[in-house]
């Protein structure tokens, strides 16, 4: 958000109980969803620094709901982290209450505003760029996913109702269509062609989940891999942070997800599409990872449908960008006007590169698990 001076950041920084005096607040990360700073203060000569974190009204309504989310789930994977003889302090978000005890600020405008200790010497990455990034980041998932193997899913409030709904993201796209409140329908009759061709796959997921099919689980439903912190030295990843959007969901969401957002050779919103593939070995690389740590949970529908699951997922993102390009870009934050019709033609590229390898994923996934099996 642009009207954010340093003034008006300053001011409510001042409602979290920083330690010091604030010598910096800067934008940090490429998150699409929520504005993020990084707030650097100082106490004799020590630096102590945070996340302070605007809530995206459009996406979230429930502030009381996301952050009673938010703080369960930290502690229990503090717990967690715990018996696992790790460090609570950088393997999951630790949050900080408001001066006056609250788990968000409300600013003058109605605005919710959060704040987390940062966790320092991490970086993040857009894509998946080598085997070894992909592999450790699906373990990551892989692990959260077992620390809340026996989270009380009751707890959870759902933050964002139908998220991997796919047959309600295609009617949303249907209401866009109708609706053209951009203008812009005459730009993106191939997209929504392509989107179309392909609604039949879209109710695969939802109707085995309706008919008993899959298992319901606590999962992470937003695995891109800039939700996962890489330690700057050891270049592991260590901790998942964006925990919006835990809620009961599918573990191929989250399995799909990694992949749509990891295993291409070009970010999310390359331009060029030449150079914007699918690339198989970051495919294999993700799926050993999360079978690694995964395979003994998981269910044979649910590693039947690892591959299909990368391909629904994009084509759902896909789908949801290009529903948001007809809206007016409400929901995402974009940096040009045509940034969601971009990163929509990414996504329906990938799709159409993971159809063409769909046996090959199959075949290789299967091989991965049974190998997965026989390692435990
Ligand atoms: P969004 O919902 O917009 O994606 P995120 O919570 O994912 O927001 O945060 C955006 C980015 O900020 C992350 O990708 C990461 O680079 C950085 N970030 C967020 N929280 C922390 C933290 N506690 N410590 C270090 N970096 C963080
Ligand atoms: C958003 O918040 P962020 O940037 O990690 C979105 C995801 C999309 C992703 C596409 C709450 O993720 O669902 O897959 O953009 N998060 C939400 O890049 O809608
Ligand atoms: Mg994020």
């Amino acid at each position: 958000m642009t009207d954010n001076t340093n003034e008006k950041l300053l001011k409510i920084a001042d409602n979290f109980p920083f330690k010091g005096e604030i010598i910096e607040i800067k934008r940090t990360g490429s998150g699409h969803i929520n504005s993020t700073y990084l707030v650097t203060c100082t106490d004799s000569n020590v630096n102590y620094q945070y996340i302070l974190q605007l809530i995206n009204p459009t996406v979230f309504k429930k502030p009381d709901e996301l952050m009673s989310n938010v703080m369960n789930v930290t502690s229990f994977l503090r717990n967690k982290i715990i018996l696992d003889g790790g460090n609570p302090e950088r393997e999951t978000l630790t949050f900080l209450y408001t001066k006056d005890s609250s788990p968000y600020y409300r600013d003058e405008d109605g605005a919710c505003w959060r704040a987390y200790n940062y966790i320092g010497a991490c970086t993040t990455y857009d894509k998946g760029d080598d085997p070894i990034k992909m592999m450790r980041s699906a373990k990551a998932f892989g692990v959260f996913q077992k620390r809340l193997a026996d989270y009380p899913i009751d707890n959870l409030f759902e933050t964002i109702p139908n998220f991997h709904n796919t047959p309600a993201r295609y009617d949303q796209l249907k209401e866009a269509i109708a609706n053209n409140a951009s203008g812009r329908l005459d730009m993106v009759r191939e997209e929504i062609e392509f989107a179309l061709s392909r609604e039949k796959d879209a109710s695969k997921l939802t109707d085995m989940i309706k008919s008993g099919d899959l298992p319901i689980r606590v999962t992470h439903n937003d695995t891109k891999i800039n939700n996962v912190l890489f330690d700057l030295i050891t270049n592991e990843a260590f901790c998942v942070i964006d925990l919006d959007t835990v809620m009961p969901g599918l573990s191929l969401y989250d399995f799909g997800d990694g992949i749509r957002s990891g295993a291409a050779t070009a970010d999310e919103d390359e331009q060029d599409l030449d150079k914007f593939n699918f690339d198989l070995n970051l495919y294999y690389a993700y799926a050993e990872g999360f079978l690694s740590e995964a395979a003994t949970a998981l269910t044979q529908n649910e590693v039947d449908n690892m591959a299909f699951s990368a391909k629904l997922m994009t084509l759902e993102c896909g789908v949801r960008f290009l529903t948001d390009f007809l809206n007016g870009d409400v929901y995402f934050g974009i940096k040009y006007p045509e940034h969601n019709l971009v990163r929509c033609r990414t996504q329906f590229k990938l799709v159409r590169e993971i159809e063409k390898n769909m046996d090959e994923m199959n075949e290789k996934t299967a091989e991965l698990y049974r190998r997965a099996l026989l390692e435990k």
